[in-house]
């Protein structure tokens, strides 16, 4: 038989317009993220890749990119405003981020998810080959596997979570709970992060629905549903590549000298998102000042916040803090020439990231709740020279399969100021035997094996 094709359904094409430089439109891949995970997949076969092109109220024709064909779903700006930065980021992403900022629940942002929902599922209805298999990502598009199905039956289904699945007592205060649940209920396969997200969705599942479920196979209304976890990962041979390029390590050398030659670096790389616990990181290397244990002349942070949906209240409430902070703790320890952080609300290329992963004695990856966090699985196969040390919150993802890190609960500020002390203290050679286990691990676990081996569960027939 021959291989099915694939189509990609995500919020987010992977590809951004650019002006080339005789002025003309063009489109360039997008740098990171998915787009590399599942780049080797598509190629192999015939592929497409549905999402939002990013402009509002059109619809660009938007040209395949590397044999990949691009289907572009059009969003007005209501649509943006109620759907993605309404119900997906100010009601979905602080709920099943445990609520760290409290969800706001709106009819009309859910009106505007259903809609966009639909018109995903019909796009893809529309363009999907018959037997295709399809891949919906992340929590934008929770209701489009069941819309699809009843669209297209014919067509294998599966749904990705990037960020965590919510204990149930979270889940049951969203109002159209049982909907939602039905939605990805919709998929032959539903992957998590981790094997904690898909217990909650199974136990939720019985709980709400009163499914049948055997271990984490769900059957619901005649059909089977199966449920796993598979923990994403980076292009490890991308990042283990420019952390032996000469020019990175140049580069890192010279950052290092700009810093003033500190003996230590604490680097901090983030989106400018409440989950990733950027206020305690830098209340922590506050009070260590203040106590006296660090010295700004010998141990500087770095902390790289680069912007992030910046039209909702809570991510500029959020950056008004960060930079107070950041301020509050430069106005008192910095010296004329040497400030104590260096705060960078920027983004940056991966050339440049290697090379601040390079300078970075630790790497402070401290979040409230996080899906996964390829950041620290980056600095990790950056390190080719086992150099380095990772601090890890308990309440990522990645945490589950770093055991080697150094491992602390951000909430906890002597827990996090005593741990960061650990990570800069240790003797080199303890450092280097938990970052060579750390890569061993990452280098087993790279995201093309997370996106093979997604796929062929998918495949599978379902039992
Ligand atoms: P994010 O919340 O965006 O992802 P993360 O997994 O850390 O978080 O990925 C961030 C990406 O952005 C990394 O590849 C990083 O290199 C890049 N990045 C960060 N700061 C940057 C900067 N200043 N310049 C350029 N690039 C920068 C969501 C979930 C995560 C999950 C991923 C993938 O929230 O939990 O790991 O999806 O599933």
């Amino acid at each position: 038989m021959a291989r099915r094709s694939l189509v990609v359904v995500a919020n987010r094409l992977p590809v951004d317009e650019v002006v080339q430089s005789d002025g003309s439109i063009g489109w360039a891949r997008s740098p990171g993220g998915l787009v590399s995970a599942l780049h080797p997949v598509l190629r192999d076969r015939r592929s497409t890749w549905i999402g939002w092109a990013g402009g509002l109220d059109s619809t660009p024709y938007v040209p395949d990119s590397d044999g990949i064909r691009m289907r572009a779903v059009p969003l007005s700006e209501a649509d943006y405003e109620n759907y993605y930065e309404g119900y997906a980021n100010s009601t979905l992403w602080p709920l099943y981020h445990d609520a760290v900022q409290t969800p706001a629940f709106h009819r009309r942002w859910w009106e505007a998810y259903v809609r966009v929902n639909r018109r995903f599922a019909q796009v893809t209805a529309d363009y999907a080959e018959p037997d295709a298999m399809v891949w919906v990502q992340d929590y934008h598009l929770q209701l489009v596997p069941a819309m699809l199905r009843e669209l297209r039956p014919d067509l294998r289904i599966g749904f990705f979570m990037h960020i965590p699945f919510p204990p149930t007592e979270l889940f049951m205060q969203l109002p159209r709970r049982a909907e939602l649940l039905r939605g990805i209920l919709g998929a032959d396969l539903v992957g998590f992060q981790t094997a904690a997200g898909a217990d909650n969705f199974v136990r939720l599942v019985a709980r709400l629905l009163g499914a049948q479920v055997d271990g984490r196979t769900v059957e619901i209304d005649g059909r089977t549903v199966r449920t796993d976890a598979f923990p994403i990962s980076i292009d490890v041979g991308e990042m283990e590549d420019l952390g032996r390029n000469p020019d990175v390590i140049m580069r890192a050398k010279r950052l290092r000298a700009d810093l003033g030659d500190p003996e230590r670096v604490i680097l901090g790389v983030d989106r400018l998102d409440y989950t990733k616990g950027i206020a305690h990181r830098l209340k922590a290397f506050r009070e260590l000042l203040v106590d006296g244990y660090i010295k700004v002349q010998d141990t500087v942070m770095v902390q790289v916040a680069v912007p992030s949906r910046e039209r909702v209240e809570q991510y500029k409430v959020l950056r008004d803090k960060v930079e107070r902070e950041v301020g509050r703790i430069n106005g008192e320890f910095s010296r004329v020439g040497v400030p104590a952080v260096h705060y960078l609300n920027q983004s940056f290329d991966r050339f440049e990231l290697t090379a601040l992963y390079l300078t970075a004695d630790v790497m402070a990856v401290t979040p409230l709740r996080d899906g996964m966090n390829l950041v620290a699985k980056e600095y990790i196969a950056a390190r080719v020279d086992n150099g380095g040390a990772l601090m890890l919150s308990e309440f990522t993802g990645a945490a589950a399969e770093l055991p080697e890190s150094y491992l602390v609960n951000p909430h906890d500020l002597d827990g996090l100021k005593g741990t960061l002390m650990r990570a800069l203290e240790a003797a080199p050679a303890e450092n280097r035997a938990r970052m060579r286990a750390m890569r061993k691990h990452v280098r087993s676990h790279d995201v093309r094996s997370w996106a093979r081996s997604y796929l062929k569960a998918l495949g599978q027939p379902p039992r």
